[in-house]
């Protein structure tokens, strides 16, 4: 039995969600850093690869704004179809052009031996300092402290050292000096782990969805239905046919969960789906990698967005504002030509009924 399906084009969702997560540790974490900046040589940067354009704090760039900067792009593995990323990885580039990027994934050693490496030659040239000291900072939850425990394993051969977890808010202060590399020549190597710093308030909603979705927020703030209800409208654009085995096709998330919860046992009281439970369920199989692989970002978008907004400065004068109303225009029709696309698109999908597949 063959059925036509057509994806959402649009998430809708209600304005009143939270726009907020900034909790004490946050606001008291960022202050220390403030207070150390001076004294570290780099600060490494974490982003979530899912969200690379979402996962950027503006409040580093105050902070930390002056400091000699890595960015590493993080959980790699887990934007795992190649095609993605190559398309993306010169857009992730071009979004600090300046600034060296790395891709890590936590159980490939590859990933931070090239760092080390980057941090090694820096190291030799500043080695009048004797060391080097490396501060890492990212939103919550990201893989500071995995990155951190990595990079001392591939450097010095030591066992993990910082605290992880699936949770954001595992680290919840600035911490010591951890040695990564110990060099012959005497030039060593230290990075301090932070805390996960959010933004004091997140103007736009559909931010505040991405960030819960990849578990930057706890996942009591924000419902746990509508976050898997985000979730299926990215997998339907996508690759809907990852959830087959449960579930025909559809945009209806509560008809979803129900099939979700019935088959994988997720039953509350008199048997009845535990939906909220089968909410969660299905928004961690996806963090684990097992629902797809894609970016909630679209990062030529905010490429040009920027570019509009530098050819409006007031500097680049008439001729400028012109070019910025070219970009604006290019950014619209864009804009209307990937809703006619998503619009047309229907993905013929042959259902195979779920006796089959068990
Ligand atoms: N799949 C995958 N998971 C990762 C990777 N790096 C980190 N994680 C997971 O992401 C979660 C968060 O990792 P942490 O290192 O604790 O993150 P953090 O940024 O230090 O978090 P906070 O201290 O809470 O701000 C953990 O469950 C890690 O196992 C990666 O490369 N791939
Ligand atoms: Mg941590």
């Amino acid at each position: 039995m063959a059925a036509k399906f057509v994806p959402r084009t649009v998430f809708s969702f209600s304005e009143s969600i939270p726009r907020s997560y900034f909790l004490g540790h946050h606001k008291a974490g960022l202050e220390k850093m403030k207070k150390k900046v001076d004294s570290v040589d780099y600060v490494i940067e974490c982003r979530d690869i899912r969200i690379p354009v979402t996962s950027i704090n503006p409040l580093f760039e105050e902070a930390l704004g002056g400091k000699k900067r890595l960015i590493v792009y993080t959980k790699r593995d887990l934007l795992n179809t190649n095609s993605v990323f190559r398309k993306n990885k010169e857009r992730m580039r071009k979004l600090d052009e300046k600034t060296p990027v790395f891709y890590t994934t936590s159980t490939f050693a590859f990933s931070a031996k090239q760092i080390l490496q980057q941090l090694k030659s820096d190291a030799q040239r500043l080695q009048d300092f004797g060391s080097c000291q490396v501060m890492v900072v990212g939103m919550p939850n990201v893989g500071k402290s995995t990155l951190i425990n990595c990079l001392r394993n591939a450097g010095v051969f030591k066992a993990k050292v910082v605290h992880t977890g699936a949770e954001p808010g595992i680290t919840r202060k600035v911490g010591t000096p951890i040695k990564i590399l110990d060099d012959p020549n005497r030039s060593a190597v230290y990075v301090l782990d932070t805390p996960g710093v959010f933004v004091p308030y997140m103007p736009d909603g559909e931010k505040m969805l991405k960030l819960a979705l990849c578990g930057c927020v706890k996942d009591t703030i924000i419902a746990p239905v509508t976050i898997a209800d985000y979730l299926l409208y990215h997998i339907n654009k996508n690759q809907p046919v990852v959830y087959q085995k449960w579930c025909e096709p559809t945009n209806d998330i509560h008809h979803f969960l129900e099939k979700f919860a019935q088959q994988t046992g997720l039953l509350g009281k008199g048997g009845m789906p535990n939906i909220d439970q089968a909410a969660l369920h299905f928004v961690h199989k996806w963090r684990a990698g097992e629902m797809g692989s894609f970016l909630l970002d679209d990062i030529q978008l905010e490429l040009s967005e920027r570019k509009r907004a530098r050819l409006e400065e007031p500097s680049f004068g008439k001729e400028g504002r012109r070019e910025a109303k070219i970009e604006a225009d290019k950014i619209a029709g864009r804009r209307r030509k990937e809703r006619k696309k998503e619009e047309q698109q229907q993905h013929d999908i042959e259902i195979t009924p779920n006796s089959m597949l068990k």
